[in-house]
């Protein structure tokens, strides 16, 4: 291990007690080796890098002074968590990040004492450390105790709907909250937004702390040094109006910004804030996504995510793909769709790249719209524009379509608008683990009426699905598709409209017809060849439909098989519910048609492969082979003989 940094002052720290002990020019180089050992680990690993190097100096600097568990530090999102993780006791495990087993890539409850409230979706910060000051406030029992509630949130977060939630309701209730804006002016992307424009005209130029604490009497809240600066300042402001910060207006003491990446003003200010704050105090921190390791510095997204790298050159290792991605077949086929229909256009919640929606950006800006985190408003802005008479593609991770439901309901599917869902990641995605899993969005779309919800098979059947999005103006579709690369099928030149509701046998069989909705199609058919072996030839369709169910098809393959076994990347509730639904409609149990339904298992799954996720949740096609086995009678047979 010898290319692992030179730690010996980090080596001393096993818990954020031992940090008190240190002095101020200590805290600096623990920092610096702190930077190192992040970097050294992810180049192992792969994860989000550049978000935690940001926060080194403000992660040693609130353990500094900050006692936790019993003080509450609740990171958003918390893709910022490695340095964190490093300096609580996980130090041996921090190179299992993300891995089978391993270190979740984000704060977790049931993995440590020192997260006290689990993320990955973002802006929850501030609402969950008000909960922890109410609780604290209260008499809550909380098995680390109550201290201080301090929410450290990105500028990309803040834009989001639940922090200013939150930040009304905190600046109502006045507790003591400390909320940390952690700006780097950046998102995954730029961010965007008249926040952001905000939040840098909060530091162009003049000494601003200064100036904004003496004009709102926040001096107290200022460490000595600051102190007299701002004495002069508020003499100085006698006589001028000055508006305060947003935040001020909401209700918060604001403090900053400062350069956190300095330890001579983070750690006086945070002690100051500590000593002093009485009730909701706002401070504003600068930093730099991706500080102190030049290749995310210089990359275009400050190292959010990385794959493992070469710790010198920076190099990503990735494995090389022969199939395209879903995510680009998708941005490619919505380009191909919108060069022929000016109507079609397009919104990401803060993930142009991740959507595939960069070069739609780039090609139509015009027609693009970046909205922020902001999913709620991504629906609902797509259902307006959809009442406007445009063909609104709203292109959202299942996960995070999570946060925009009651939209869905509410805005789009009751009012029949035809707004085209584009959900990626739809599945299990792998090292993001559960919070990001693409789980329920079959089951939670299906049951709506009025909608269409298609799954793509595989890449060229996205295409055709893209096609049909477009096509469709009589209400709200959409269509799901996973993480990673397809199948390698050869891609159509043009994506075909297909007939809604109507599904495709894929090979004509025997005694059970496997019915699937998604790409398990492909594990389907491999089952499907080593059932051959065993002289078993399953009836293959590929549902391409959840809703509306191609009840013809299912009925039809129910009336001429013994057996029916369907299978979808979610959970219960979804595809198979709604087969087994029709079955029981048309009295087809009562003719005794055995039915099995692969769905998720009703766990969360930790992060791992998304292979081996899939072998947890039972559904590769080793899994499959064994369910037609156990339907038909197979297995016991053979068990009996053995
Ligand atoms: C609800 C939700 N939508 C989208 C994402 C994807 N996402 C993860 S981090 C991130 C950017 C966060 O930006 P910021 O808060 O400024 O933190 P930074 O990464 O810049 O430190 C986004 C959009 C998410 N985690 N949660």
């Amino acid at each position: 291990m010898t290319d692992r940094p030179d730690t010996p002052l980090l080596d001393q720290v096993t818990t954020p007690a031992d940090l008190n002990q240190m002095s101020d020019a200590q805290l600096v180089q623990v920092a610096h080796e702190l930077r190192a050992e992040t970097i050294s680990a992810v180049s192992e690993t792969g994860g989000h890098l550049g978000a935690g190097l940001g926060v080194v100096e403000l992660t040693v600097a609130l353990h500094a002074v900050f006692d936790a568990p019993r003080d509450k530090i609740i990171w958003d999102v918390s893709h910022q968590c490695y340095p964190h993780k490093i300096l609580t006791g996980r130090r041996d495990r921090i190179r299992t990040l993300r891995m089978k087993d391993g270190l979740s890539g984000f704060t977790k409850r049931s993995e440590s004492p020192y997260d006290p409230f689990g993320a990955a979706h973002s802006s929850t910060s501030i609402s969950a450390a008000l909960g922890f000051a109410v609780a604290r406030d209260l008499g809550g029992v909380c098995d680390t105790g109550h201290g201080d509630a301090i929410a450290v949130i990105g500028d990309g977060a803040m834009s989001a709907g639940m922090a200013f939630e939150a930040m009304n309701n905190a600046g109502h209730l006045k507790k003591r909250l400390i909320v940390i804006l952690n700006d780097n002016e950046m998102s995954i992307a730029p961010p965007v937004g008249a926040l952001s424009s905000y939040l840098s005209r909060l530091y162009a130029g003049e000494p601003f702390q200064e100036l904004k604490a003496a004009a709102k009497g926040a001096v107290s809240l200022l460490p000595e040094p600051f102190q007299e600066g701002a004495k002069r300042a508020k003499e100085m402001l006698k006589g001028m109006t000055v508006g305060g910060t947003l935040f001020e207006e909401l209700g918060f003491s604001y403090v900053g910004p400062i350069d956190g990446h300095d330890m001579d003003q983070l750690l006086p200010v945070l002690r100051t804030v500590r000593q002093r704050a009485t009730g909701p105090t706002l401070i504003h921190v600068t930093t730099k996504k991706g500080k102190g390791y030049a290749p995310a510095e210089a990359a275009r997204d400050g190292g959010h995510a990385t794959a493992r790298f070469d710790l010198v050159t920076g190099k990503q290792k990735k494995t090389p793909s022969n199939a395209p991605s879903y995510t680009k077949v998708f941005g490619d086929a919505l380009l191909h769709e919108a060069a022929r229909d000016d109507k079609i256009c397009a919104i990401t919640a803060a993930m142009p790249d991740g959507t595939g929606l960069n070069l739609f950006a780039e090609r139509y800006p015009s027609r693009c719209f970046d909205v922020g985190i902001a999913e709620q408003h991504a629906v609902t802005f797509s259902a307006g524009l959809a009442a406007g008479g445009m063909k609104p593609f709203c292109a959202l991770y299942s996960t995070f379509l999570q946060r925009g439901y009651d939209q869905v309901v509410h805005d789009v599917a009751i009012q029949r608008l035809p707004v085209r869902f584009a959900i990626d990641r739809a599945g299990l995605v792998g090292a993001d683990g559960a919070t990001h899993a693409g789980a329920f969005d079959v089951a939670f779309l299906a049951n709506l009426p009025g909608f269409v919800v298609m799954a793509a098979a595989d890449e060229a059947e996205l295409k055709h699905m893209v096609a049909t999005a477009a096509a469709h103006d009589e209400g709200p579709i959409a269509f799901r598709f996973p993480r990673g690369e397809g199948q390698g099928v050869e891609m159509p030149e043009q994506g075909e409209v297909l007939e809604i509701g109507k599904g495709r046998i894929i090979q004509e069989g025997a005694r059970v017809a496997i019915v699937s909705f998604g790409t398990r199609l492909g594990e389907v058919k491999q089952a499907a060849e080593a059932l051959a072996a065993r002289g078993i030839t399953p009836t293959i369709a590929d549902a391409r439909f959840a809703k509306p169910l191609d009840a013809a098809m299912i009925l039809d393959l129910a009336a001429t098989h013994e057996a029916m076994i369907t299978i979808e990347e979610g959970a219960v509730g979804g595809f198979g519910s709604h087969v087994a639904q029709l079955l029981a409609d048309n009295a087809v149990f009562d003719a005794g048609l055995k039915f099995r339904s692969m769905v998720l298992p009703d766990i969360f799954i930790d992060q791992s492969s998304p292979a081996d996720m899939y072998s947890v949740a039972g559904m590769n096609a080793a899994d499959i082979e064994a369910k037609v086995l156990d339907v038909l009678g197979v297995a016991q047979i053979k068990g009996k003989r053995a």
